[in-house]
């Protein structure tokens, strides 16, 4: 077993079996070229050659012509860390966003005012004292403001 392989969850080398052997219908172990192109083909008609080209150049990944099951498990791996950097990215790029909100003045950080007026124009009237609470538990360097990473740090402490 490859090493990428032996890296994978047990039931996900399993699954991905599974759909390597539906598509090896002639079960020889490994998928050529021309059965990928029909497959795609009876999947989405309107596939051109071009994205098909791309298709195989990524599932082939040692590039011999053939799609082993290893190819097919290293693609496998190769779709699931760009989806996973795709996500990261959204989620860095989300969370900038709700920090500009309150960050109004573009001053890299938030003070309890700011806060206190974001609320206040979604019609929300908290006490400017119990913001100050809220944002004394967030800052760390103790400037009373929560900058950036304080705020990134609050964000996934909320998570756990
Ligand atoms: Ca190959
Ligand atoms: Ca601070």
């Amino acid at each position: 077993m490859s090493p990428s392989i032996a890296s994978l969850p047990v039931d996900q080398v399993a699954s991905l079996r599974r759909q390597f052997d539906l598509l090896d219908t002639d079960e020889d172990g490994h998928i050529s070229p021309v059965h990928l192109t029909n497959v795609l083909r009876s999947i989405d008609l309107h596939i051109t050659d071009t994205e098909m080209d791309e298709v195989m150049a990524k599932t082939d990944v040692d590039g011999d012509g053939i799609i082993t099951f290893e190819d097919f498990v290293e693609a496998f791996r190769t779709s699931r860390r760009e989806e996973l950097a795709k996500a990261d990215h959204e989620r860095q790029a989300n969370l900038r966003q709700t920090f500009q909100i309150f960050d109004r003045r573009n001053f890299g950080t938030i003070s309890p005012k700011d806060i206190w007026n974001v609320m206040r124009s979604l019609g929300k009237n908290i006490p400017l004292e119990d913001i100050e609470d809220i944002v004394a538990e967030i800052d760390q360097d103790g400037d009373s403001r929560i900058s950036y990473s304080e705020f990134v740090q609050c964000v996934f402490a909320d998570d756990e």
